[in-house]
């Protein structure tokens, strides 16, 4: 038996997973559509899974939509109000253009159960508080049920979460069918090591390592140039630490924290409220929570001033990787000559 490799960041093991499946495929997978080449069976460790954040030139992220799907995963939801808000194109993976049915991984891990049971989430916590070395702290995602209609627009690429708590670390490891190199597994990535860190939280533990296995690991045909770009990026240091820290979730999170964040995120995303960076120092939030919603301000501005540079003082406010990766992603949102 063999240990997964291990990386410093995900960043790291991004562009190992790229070199990999670019290099070494085993199949040109044709399903439904997404052509790609394929590896069969993969998996990494992190051993900072605070590390999860990309600063890449040749692959710009979405700062605020990385907060955003984690905050839908852990507010429970179905609904595309929030997802599909901050990415259009996951209103396509919806039928009846409300919700999510197969993705919408939060509803089926932190929402009660259909008969009114706490969450596998708050099960699987209570049971670690009850046995800390337990092997048993699963949380499921795919379900029978999700193979009942061929050809159905959304199954849940990811298949469950294992929270393990030990020597005082909460390791998570992540099991998922099938995983896009270059597209799911990002944000992916994100979103479940954040869950991690906040179950760590929960439970009083240290934040462990994460695992991640998968059976079916990608790289999209229409997306091997930009893959290219990545590995001829980190080509000279392959294990290069990254550019900024990263932030650290406050160990006093709670539920409470979340629900307030994710009011604001909806006034904010309802242009009902407009913040700046002394409003948000004055919520009663740790933080780390308001410097998301200073994303969450920045992403309104620029879908409802589409004429106007971001905010400079709301610019200045921002951690230094959220501020590199905003002007990345958004090089014409920032005042002329403004980009670190
Ligand atoms: O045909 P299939 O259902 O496997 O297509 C889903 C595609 O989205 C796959 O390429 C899968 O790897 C990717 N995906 C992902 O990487 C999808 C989701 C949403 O469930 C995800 N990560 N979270």
């Amino acid at each position: 038996m063999i240990a997964p490799p291990a990386f410093p960041s995900f960043q790291c093991a991004y562009a190992a997973v790229l070199r990999h499946v670019t290099e070494h495929y085993e199949f040109v997978n044709l399903a439904r559509g997404n052509d790609s080449h394929e590896i069969i069976g993969a998996s990494f460790r992190l051993i900072d899974p605070r590390q999860r954040a990309l600063y890449l030139t040749n692959r710009p992220v979405n700062p605020v939509y990385h907060y955003a799907e984690a905050l839908w995963y852990l507010g429970g939801m179905r609904n595309l109000d929030l997802i599909g808000h901050y990415a259009t194109r996951r209103r396509a993976d919806s039928r009846d253009g409300t919700t999510i049915e197969g993705s919408s991984y939060g509803a089926r891990i932190f929402a009660p159960r259909p008969d009114g049971a706490p969450s596998a989430f708050d099960r699987a916590l209570e049971l670690l508080r009850a046995e800390k070395d337990s092997k048993r702290a699963y949380l499921p995602v795919f379900e029978a049920g999700d193979l009942d209609e061929i050809g159905h627009p959304d199954l849940p690429c990811l298949v469950g979460l294992q929270l393990l708590a030990r020597d005082g670390y909460l390791h998570m490891v992540t099991y998922m069918r099938a995983n896009d190199a270059n597209r799911g597994m990002v944000c992916d990535v994100y979103s479940f090591t954040l869950i991690q860190e906040f179950a760590a939280a929960q439970l009083g533990l240290r934040l462990g390592d994460y695992t991640h296995h998968v059976g079916s690991m990608h790289v999209g045909v229409r997306d091997l140039a930009r893959a290219a770009g990545v590995l001829e990026e980190t080509a000279a240091d392959p294990e290069a630490a990254p550019l900024f820290p990263a932030p650290v979730m406050p160990r006093n999170t709670t539920w409470t924290h979340i629900s307030t964040v994710l009011e604001h995120e909806e006034l904010l995303r309802t242009n009902q409220a407009q913040y700046t960076p002394t409003d948000v120092a004055g919520l009663d939030l740790p933080r780390y929570w308001q410097q998301v919603l200073l994303l969450f301000e920045a992403h309104r501005q620029i879908v409802n001033c589409p004429a106007d540079p971001i905010d400079q003082q709301l610019l200045d406010a921002l951690e230094p990787g959220a501020r590199w990766q905003i002007e990345r992603r958004w090089p014409t949102r920032v005042a002329a000559g403004e980009i670190a």
